[in-house]
């Protein structure tokens, strides 16, 4: 059994039980509160969410797009995660910007609207961060062109890992989808297993 460690709606952790129901794999979603108890920091000292225990194989591991590539790994092999180079490169690197890139930023900003304090909210570092955002979602944007998914042809983990990170841009931060990446958006949302990932968490 796959334990998720998440807090309550969090887009991070959905991104993991959502990878989850696409491949039909059993998982048990636990509910923290914000800051993260004593015991939680035992098992994953950074406090942070999601984690994942995989204890029948050994697996204790944060960092919600590595656990992803792990359980496609472990579980695999699974349309998810393309062994088609040409495919499997794009998903990398699509995945990886996910957090690396915009997940970085979104973190910068979501601190300044729900932890800054009131004088110091809203500094050039948030314009920046606003920014930096907008211009990683317009890249996307522009490197799906045509194709149905943002990896290409197949909907892969990729999707999920931005789709989720667009949960945390549209609702925590009120920011803008792209217009071209609307219709996509909506079609991975209407996904039963996203629904499925994000009751699990609600
Ligand atoms: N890059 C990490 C980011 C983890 C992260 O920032 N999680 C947030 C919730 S979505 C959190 O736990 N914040 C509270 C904290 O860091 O103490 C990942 O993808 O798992």
């Amino acid at each position: 059994m796959i334990t998720i460690h998440n807090f309550q709606n969090g887009a991070r952790g959905v991104r993991i039980a959502w990878l989850c129901e696409e491949m039909g794999l059993a998982y048990e979603p636990v509910v923290h509160t914000f800051p993260t108890s004593t015991e939680y920091r035992s098992k994953y000292p950074l406090g942070s969410v999601p984690f994942v225990e995989v204890p029948a194989h050994g697996v204790s591991m944060g960092e919600s797009v590595a656990i992803m590539l792990h359980l496609a790994m472990a579980y695999g092999p699974t349309s998810l995660a393309p062994q088609e180079p040409a495919a499997r490169s794009l998903m990398l690197e699509v995945a990886v910007m996910s957090e690396a890139s915009l997940g970085g930023w979104l973190n910068l900003l979501l601190t300044d609207r729900y932890a800054a304090p009131p004088d110091q909210k809203g500094g050039w570092l948030t314009g920046m961060a606003q920014a930096q955002v907008r211009r990683l979602l317009d890249h996307l944007a522009t490197r799906k062109g045509d194709s149905p998914y943002l990896s290409g042809r197949e909907f892969t983990l990729a999707d999920i890992a931005v789709a989720t990170s667009l949960a945390m841009w549209e609702h925590a931060l009120s920011g803008a989808i792209p217009e071209s990446l609307v219709p996509w958006l909506g079609t991975v949302r209407s996904r039963p297993g996203y629904a499925k990932a994000r009751n699990a968490f609600a």
